[in-house]
């Protein structure tokens, strides 16, 4: 998959890419692909540093394919939630090449910790897409292994993750896993709304002062459920960075390319011993929180249109299409792709097994625990009170 360098550039292989400072209208963000598909070749971000890529034909055409797939198999998602074959779940549309971007900026060492909505980086890490399907549908409590994949559990609890960042990437440092190019970094993923929690703040503090190897990723999707950005804050949410004395930049969250460049950078940063930073990733939220919120009850219908115009899936194609790197043949070969992928995933789900309701109380302990014991003995007793139950 997509592995050019920012910094690194085999350039003028394509016609008159531009490069300027930040982007039209708003100095404050990192662009290097415009909305309408137009490819910038440098971008200069607040700090001075210029972020770039290079990419070979066929990465481009491997973020696009990323892009769609992840899409597609969100939104089986949500349909089976709408069939009753989930207990809910939390969409990503609209935030796919925030997450694809950032995903593939990590190195194999790098350890993720996300938040519920990060389907999109769980799937750069090489996680099956089922397995946050099983976590809710009810019937795991979250199968993959974090070592094995380097991406943590998904947590529900608004910021916690970035104190369990914290503390891991504190103990990166101290292991001596930094300095070198094969260095370990850390991201922590985010939302706007959780800039406001306690543990946010106390994470930036620690990260800071012990100068840990980590990434803030805050992906600002403008909501936190009903609540809008204007109720978080008074500055862009990347100027928070300053007050805690580590360098913060805001990249256009629909825009694969300069997400992935910002991305990359802010996490060798992190790898060579050059501690924290702060991405707001600037994005929408096109759905619902989850599916059991309904949006139009309290944004308006234009807005969503506007950053309709913005999507990111959209620009990539119109920029593949542009420069002639892919075409007709290759974009529908990736949606019968995404088809097949996501009726192979919906048949998985209905096919998951219902657990024996006492393994509820494993893995609980390592070793188990007298009370959970207890527990797990009544709530036998309690299934087999019911006529004719199987247990
Ligand atoms: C500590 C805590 N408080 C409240 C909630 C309820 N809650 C769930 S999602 C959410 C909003 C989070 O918004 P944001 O951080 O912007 O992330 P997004 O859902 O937009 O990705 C809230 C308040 C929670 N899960 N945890
Ligand atoms: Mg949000």
């Amino acid at each position: 998959m997509a592995k050019g360098d920012p910094g690194v550039t085999r350039g003028g292989r394509r016609a008159a890419p531009r490069s300027r400072k930040g982007a039209t209208g708003d100095p404050e963000l990192v662009q290097l692909l415009t909305p309408e598909g137009e490819r910038i070749d440098s971008v200069t971000g607040p700090d001075g540093t210029e972020y770039r890529v290079d990419f070979t034909d066929e990465e481009y055409r491997g973020l696009y394919r990323d892009l769609v797939l992840v899409r597609k198999l969100d939104a089986e998602a949500t349909a089976l939630q709408r069939q009753g074959e989930l207990g809910i779940w939390a969409s990503l549309l609209g935030q796919e090449a925030a997450q694809v971007g950032s995903g593939r900026a990590l190195r194999t060492q790098d350890m993720a910790f996300p938040t519920y909505r990060e389907h999109g980086v769980l799937y750069c890490r090489g996680i099956d897409p089922i397995m946050p399907l099983g976590l809710f549908r009810g019937v795991d409590q979250g199968g993959w292994d974090p070592n094995e994949f380097k991406f943590n559990m998904y947590t529900i609890v608004i910021g916690a993750q970035t104190l369990h960042a914290t503390g891991y990437a504190m103990g990166v440092a101290m292991d001596g896993k930094t300095g070198t190019d094969d260095g370990e970094a850390v991201i922590a993923y985010f939302g706007d709304g959780a800039t406001s929690q306690g543990d946010v703040n106390e994470s930036f503090v620690w990260a800071g002062v012990f100068n840990a190897p980590l990434v803030f990723f805050c992906q600002n999707n403008q909501y936190a459920i009903s609540e809008p950005l204007e109720r978080q804050t008074r500055i862009p949410l990347y100027q928070r960075a300053a007050g805690f004395g580590f360098p913060g930049v805001r990249v256009d969250g629909n825009d694969v390319l300069a997400t992935y460049a910002v991305t990359r950078h802010a996490l060798d940063n992190a790898r060579h011993g050059q501690g924290p930073s702060l991405i707001e990733a600037y994005t929408y939220r096109m759905g619902a929180h989850t599916t059991s919120d309904d949006p139009t009850r309290y944004r308006i219908a234009s807005e969503v249109e506007a950053w309709q115009a913005k999507d990111p899936i959209a620009r990539m194609k119109a920029f593949l299409d542009k420069q002639q790197i892919a075409g007709a043949d290759f974009f529908a070969e990736v949606d019968e792709q995404a088809r097949r992928e996501s009726v192979h995933l919906r048949e998985r789900v209905l096919a998951m097994p219902n657990p024996e309701p006492t393994t509820l109380f494993d893995h609980v302990y390592p070793n188990g625990s007298p009370l959970l014991d207890e527990q797990r003995e009544q709530f036998s007793k309690y299934l087999e009170s019911f006529e004719g139950s199987a247990h």
